[in-house]
């Protein structure tokens, strides 16, 4: 009904759920977590889902940087998790239990964040249907996120990727790598199933050393995109934003070779702008219509 309303409320290409029941075959559950309960820096995060919806709207149907359709592909908006902007806890509680009933709709989580935080419980959610020991983390950032606590808390977006290790996912692959503190960067060099790669590498050869590591990838691999990965003049609107991250071009070559992986979850975070049709909630938009044109040609 009413086929000539266009809802800004929804990621544009995408369906609305509704009151079905378990789906048949496996599609994609977009979710909003506006959540910046523990960003250190610049606070916004919140607003992000709404921006990242909203811009999809200057996005073609015909994504021409990979010659294929988005089309009318299995993907679903189903709104935003109602957090709680005082207790991250509460907030990770509900980001799981969330996770839990897409899965239990065969729907995969795609997570519009919101602060990074918010990885921690979906991969937990995901750690039921899937051994944590087999899956693969790609982390796309400028922080490795590796601190035990940050500003008190166990539970920040500082500190999101250590208790992920905690969890025991098979590898870490943590791409776009500028920003740790000493001991950060001497608990990962101790790790063999953590490696990093530095934006000076990638953006001078970007398709050698990081093809061959995704091509051994084996198994199932969750995604997650902070956009402080890339470089502020591709996105300056993000909560700790650091000079000379990854360029567009480098994430469009790198992020074919993913999606040809098992990808069981992806997110977006750490986007904080409230301004309509900025080139950072563009691009953060531009980012997920990329992920979902491959996921759905494969
Ligand atoms: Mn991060």
């Amino acid at each position: 009904m009413f086929s000539w309303i266009y809802n800004h409320g929804i990621f544009l290409y995408s369906k609305t759920f509704g009151n079905k029941e378990k789906l048949e075959d496996p599609a994609w559950g977009i979710v909003g977590v506006p959540f910046d309960g523990t960003c250190s820096y610049h606070a916004g995060t919140r607003t992000a889902p709404t921006m990242i919806r909203d811009s999809s709207y200057s996005l073609e149907e015909y994504n021409l940087t990979y010659k294929k359709s988005i089309g009318n592909g299995s993907f679903y908006d189903l709104g935003n998790i109602d957090v709680v902007h005082g207790s991250v806890e509460e907030t990770c509680s509900r980001i799981e239990n969330s996770v839990k009933e897409l899965s239990s709709l065969n729907l995969k989580p795609l997570l519009l964040g919101g602060e990074h935080t918010i990885t921690f419980p979906a991969l937990k959610a995901l750690s039921r249907e899937y051994n944590i020991k087999d899956i693969t983390l790609i982390d796309f950032d400028a922080h490795c996120d590796m601190a035990n606590t940050c500003q008190g808390g166990k539970f920040n977006h500082a500190t999101v990727m250590r208790r992920i290790f905690e969890l025991g996912p098979k590898e870490i692959i943590q791409i776009g790598i500028r920003s740790a503190s000493e001991e950060e960067y001497e608990f990962i060099k101790s790790k063999e199933n953590i490696r990093i790669f530095e934006p000076c590498e990638l953006n001078m050869d970007p398709s050698s050393s990081i093809r061959k590591v995704i091509d051994s990838i084996e198994g199932p691999v969750y995604i997650s995109i902070d956009c402080d990965g890339f470089d502020p003049a591709v996105i300056p609107n993000v909560g700790n934003p650091f000079p000379n991250g990854i360029s567009m071009d480098v994430f469009e070559r790198i992020l074919p070779e993913l999606c040809k992986k098992e990808c069981i979850g992806f997110d977006i975070v750490e986007l904080a702008t409230n301004v309509l049709g900025d080139s950072s909630s563009v691009t953060a938009s531009k980012v997920v219509y990329d992920f979902l044109t491959l996921m759905l040609n494969r």
